[in-house]
C-alpha cells in the first residue's frame, strides 16, 4: 500500500472494527489507489479519501410484522446511503439472514464505484433486512415488505434514493415495496427499479446482471482472439444472476455444466441448455425449491453437497451467488484445472488472496465493479423512461446494455494501460471509478 495512504487505511480500521466486509472492500481499493496518488495527488486534497471512507448516511429501523400464525416477529432494516456524488443514492436491497451493518457498507461502498462505471448519473446505496424469505408465504413475505417500507419511504424517492432488487429482493418483493410506497406517498414515481413490465418496469432488467456479464466476458475473450463457443463453463448460485448468465452463455454456444445454491451444486456434463434452464427457472422462482431436484429430473446430472463447484474443471469460471464464495484453494483449483477466465457475477465473490492468485496466473479476471453493473446500469435506464414516461423495446434496451457493458470494459482496459498495469482490469476498474467519485466530490466542495 502507498505510504502515504497508510495511515488514512490505519484510521479507517479502527474507526470500524468488526467490519469485517466493509474493511476487506476498503482494503481492495486502496490496493490501487497508490498509482492514482503518484500521478494525480491533486485528487487527494480536501481529505476527500476520509471522506469517501463515511457513508453520507446510514438508517437502521425496527421492522414488526405478524407471521401466519398470529405471532409478532421483528427484524432490523437497514439503507446505506454511501454517496451522492454522481446522482441520487442507488442500489439494491439484501434480505438474507446474514444481513448485518458491515455488509450493507461493503455493498453501498462498492455501489458508489460500480455506479460510477456505468457513466450514468447513479450515485451509491445498498439496504436490506436480516429477514429470511426461505420457508415463508407470500402473505408474510407482503406484510413484511409492508412494514419494511412503512419507515425506508420517508427516505427514498426518484430523486433522492432508488432501491432495487439483490439476494433474496426480487419481482415479488418489489411488488409488495412499490405497492406499499405508492399507497402510503401517495405517488406513482420510479422511487424503486426492477418493477413489474405492468407498472414502469424496465424491459430486460431482470435479464440485465447475466446477460451484462456475458457481454463483459465475452468481450475480453474477444479481445484475445476468443469466444464462449464451446466453452466450459460454471456459473455458482441458481437465482437471478445466475439464470440469465447461463442463458446468455448457452445462447453464445458455452457448454454450462454447473449451477448451485447454498447447499450443494449439481453437474451436467451435457451442458445446461434452453429448456434445462427452463426447468430450473420454475424451481427457483416459481416453486421456491432446492437445486438439488435438477438431478432427479435430468438423469445423467449429479448432485454434490457443500461448496465444491471450483474443482469441477472449465474453461470459465462465474461466481454468482454472494461474497467470499470462492477462496485460494478455489483458485488454485481452477488455475490447475485450465481455467483462463474469471467473471464475477456476485458482489466480492472471491477473496483477496484468490484474486491475487488470478492476478498472479494472468489469466483474465474481471471484478464485480466492471462485470456485474448490467443490472444497476439497467436500472438506470429504467429511471430514465419513469422520468419520460416511456417504455422503450427489448432490443433498444438490450442495445444500451451492449453499449454500456462495452464501454465499461474499454474504460478498464485504457485505464489499467495508462496507469502501467496493462490487462489488470481489477486496477483498471478501481482507479478510473475513483477518479470518477473524487473529481466529483472535489468540484462540488466540502459537503
Ligand atoms: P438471488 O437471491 O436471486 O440468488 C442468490 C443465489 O445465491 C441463490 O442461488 C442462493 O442460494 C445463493 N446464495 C445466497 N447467499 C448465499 C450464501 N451465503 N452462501 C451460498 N449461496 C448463497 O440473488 P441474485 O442472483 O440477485 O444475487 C446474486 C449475487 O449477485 C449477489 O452477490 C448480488 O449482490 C449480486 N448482484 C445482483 C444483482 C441483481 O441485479 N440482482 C446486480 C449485481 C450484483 P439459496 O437459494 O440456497 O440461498
Ligand atoms: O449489486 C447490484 O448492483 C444490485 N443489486 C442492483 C442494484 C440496482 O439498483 O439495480
Amino acid at each position: 500500500m502507498e505510504k502515504k495512504l497508510q495511515p488514512v487505511f490505519d484510521k479507517v480500521q479502527r474507526k470500524n472494527e468488526g467490519e469485517p466486509e466493509f474493511l476487506q472492500a476498503v482494503s481492495e481499493l486502496f490496493h490501487s489507489l497508490g498509482k492514482v496518488y503518484r500521478k494525480n495527488e491533486e485528487l487527494f486534497r480536501d481529505n476527500v479519501l476520509e471522506r469517501i471512507l463515511e457513508p453520507e448516511r446510514v438508517l437502521m429501523f425496527r421492522v414488526p410484522w405478524m407471521d401466519d400464525s398470529g405471532k409478532v416477529q421483528v427484524n432490523r432494516g437497514f439503507r446505506v446511503e454511501h454517496s451522492s456524488a454522481l446522482g441520487p443514492y442507488k442500489g439494491g436491497l439484501r434480505f438474507h439472514p446474514s444481513v448485518n451493518l458491515s455488509m450493507m457498507k461493503f455493498l453501498a461502498f462498492e455501489q458508489t464505484f460500480k455506479n460510477a462505471l456505468t457513466a450514468l448519473p447513479l450515485g451509491g446505496g445498498k439496504g436490506g433486512s436480516d429477514f429470511d424469505p426461505k420457508g415463508k408465504s407470500d402473505a408474510e413475505v407482503m406484510r413484511f415488505c409492508q412494514s419494511f417500507m412503512n419507515e425506508l419511504f420517508r427516505h427514498i424517492g426518484d430523486q433522492t434514493d432508488v432501491p432495487a432488487g439483490d439476494i433474496g429482493v426480487g419481482v415479488r418483493e418489489i411488488g409488495f415495496l412499490f405497492g406499499q410506497y405508492k399507497k402510503i406517498a401517495n405517488r406513482f414515481a420510479g422511487a424503486l427499479t426492477g418493477k413489474g413490465l405492468l407498472y414502469g418496469g424496465s424491459e430486460l432488467r431482470l435479464e440485465a446482471t447475466g446477460y451484462g456479464l456475458i457481454y463483459f466476458a465475452a468481450y475480453m475473450l474477444a479481445r484475445k482472439g476468443k469466444s464462449f463457443e464451446g466453452k466450459r463453463v460454471s456459473i455458482s448460485g441458481s437465482g437471478n444472476v445466475a439464470q440469465f448468465a447461463c442463458e446468455k452463455a448457452a445462447a453464445l454456444g458455452a457448454r454450462v455444466v454447473a449451477l448451485s445454491d447454498s447447499g450443494g451444486h449439481i453437474e451436467d456434463d451435457e451442458g445446461i441448455d434452453l429448456a434445462k434452464l427452463e426447468f430450473v427457472k420454475h424451481l427457483k422462482n416459481e416453486k421456491r425449491g432446492r437445486i438439488f431436484e435438477y438431478v432427479e429430473r435430468f438423469k445423467g446430472s449429479r448432485y454434490i453437497a457443500g461448496n465444491e463447484i471450483w474443482k469441477i474443471p472449465v474453461d470459465v469460471a462465474m461466481p454468482c451467488a454472494t461474497q467470499n464464495e470462492l477462496d485460494d484453494l478455489d483458485a488454485a483449483a481452477l488455475l490447475e484445472n485450465g481455467c483462463i477466465c474469471i467473471a464475477e457475477g456476485a458482489n466480492m465473490p472471491s477473496t483477496p488472496a484468490a484474486i491475487s492468485k488470478f492476478l498472479d496466473a494472468g489469466i483474465l479476471f474481471a471484478p464485480a465493479k466492471a462485470a456485474n453493473a448490467g443490472g444497476v446500469a439497467v436500472s438506470g435506464l429504467e429511471m430514465s423512461q419513469n422520468a419520460m414516461r416511456a417504455s422503450w423495446t427489448r432490443h433498444e434496451v438490450d442495445a444500451r446494455l451492449r453499449a454500456i457493458m462495452n464501454r465499461i470494459h474499454q474504460t478498464c482496459i485504457e485505464t489499467a494501460e495508462q496507469f502501467g498495469v496493462p490487462g489488470n482490469y481489477q486496477a483498471g476498474a478501481n482507479i478510473a471509478s475513483f477518479r470518477m467519485v473524487a473529481t466529483a466530490m472535489l468540484q462540488q466542495g466540502v459537503v
